[in-house]
């Protein structure tokens, strides 16, 4: 009785560093999507998941993640991501907590500034090392693509199924992205005035080029996605504004970002397998 108390009591502290490779990564692997899969069942498979975190038990993850993804009516999705995202972190040994940014009414969807939001909420909650920003439909093929950041920002997306897995071009920053707190603070986050489709992952890559920070990439057999198929929100059509704000980055990264991130936060809810955050932008178009 007294080993198991002794047991149950080593703190995470006192564990040894996590292996610098992970014991269960398997490479690339065949994703299914069962039509008939419920939240449910997500849950019934990761009982070590609570209130949308994890920590391995048998050691000393290297860096927290918060995995941040940007939300609004596309629950399939996000069940599917769940799905695989959750045993996928797992098998990296990785400590994580996943963000849905839920954004509230119906007014022009805002990628940039629901992870703007993300970030700022999730560091009220835990000091993470690291920040994924992800895409709700994007579910990774290859767990040797790990979920950590580094010292450049790194792209995780180097193509996806529906483009033949090839980069869609060079300076390609959209889908899924790794920045440490201090390189994502360091640009003052996306920019807030891209409402609707497009531009806002250009823009934060011309912040990261502008503070002289490089992009790194796993190799392209790594970096593999399933994109689950969709067409354009309603909500999201495409911002005809984008070449424009494009081309003012360089004289408004300062003012325009973390710092200026203005919302009203409606509600944050544990639920099991994510910590989902409500907000409403009451401005814009
Ligand atoms: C591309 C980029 C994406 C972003 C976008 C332009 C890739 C793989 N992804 O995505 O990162 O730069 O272009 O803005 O290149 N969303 C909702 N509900 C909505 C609308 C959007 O949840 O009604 C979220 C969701 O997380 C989605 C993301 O926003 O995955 C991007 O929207 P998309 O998937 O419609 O756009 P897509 O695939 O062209
Ligand atoms: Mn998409």
């Amino acid at each position: 009785k007294e080993t198991l108390m002794n047991e149950a009591s080593v703190k995470k502290a006192d564990l040894d560093s996590c292996p610098s490779v992970s014991p269960y990564l398997r490479g690339q692997d065949k994703l299914t999507f069962k039509p008939d899969l419920t939240l449910e069942d997500v849950q019934a498979e990761n009982p070590k998941v609570h209130r949308g975190r994890y920590h391995p038990e048998e050691c000393k993850a290297s860096q927290r993640v918060a995995i941040l993804i940007p939300h609004r009516n596309r629950e399939r999705h996000l069940m599917y991501l769940l799905k695989h995202l959750h045993p996928f972190l797992q098998r990296q040994q990785l400590e994580y907590g996943i963000y849905v940014i839920h954004q509230a009414g119906n007014k022009k969807f805002n990628r940039a500034k629901l992870l703007n939001v993300g970030y700022l909420e999730a560091l009220n909650d835990e000091n993470w090392d690291c920040f994924i920003f992800h895409d709700v439909d994007l579910v990774p093929e290859n767990d040797l693509n790990l979920y950590k950041c580094e010292d450049q920002p790194k792209h995780l997306v180097v193509g996806r199924n529906s483009t033949g897995y090839r980069l869609r071009y060079s300076g390609y920053f959209g889908g899924v992205t790794a920045l440490r707190r201090e390189q994502f603070f360091k640009v003052n986050g996306f920019s807030n005035n891209y409402w609707g489709w497009g531009g806002e992952d250009d823009d934060l890559r011309l912040r990261v080029e502008l503070h002289r920070m490089k992009i790194i990439r796993p190799m392209p057999d790594v970096g593999k996605y399933t994109m689950i198929f969709h067409t354009r929100d309603q909500g999201n059509e495409v911002n005809g504004e984008r070449m424009k704000l494009l081309h003012q980055v360089s004289r408004v990264w300062k003012t325009d970002g973390l710092n200026s991130c203005v919302y009203k936060l409606l509600s944050v809810d544990y639920s099991p397998l994510y910590i989902n955050i409500t907000v409403d932008f009451w401005s814009g178009p």
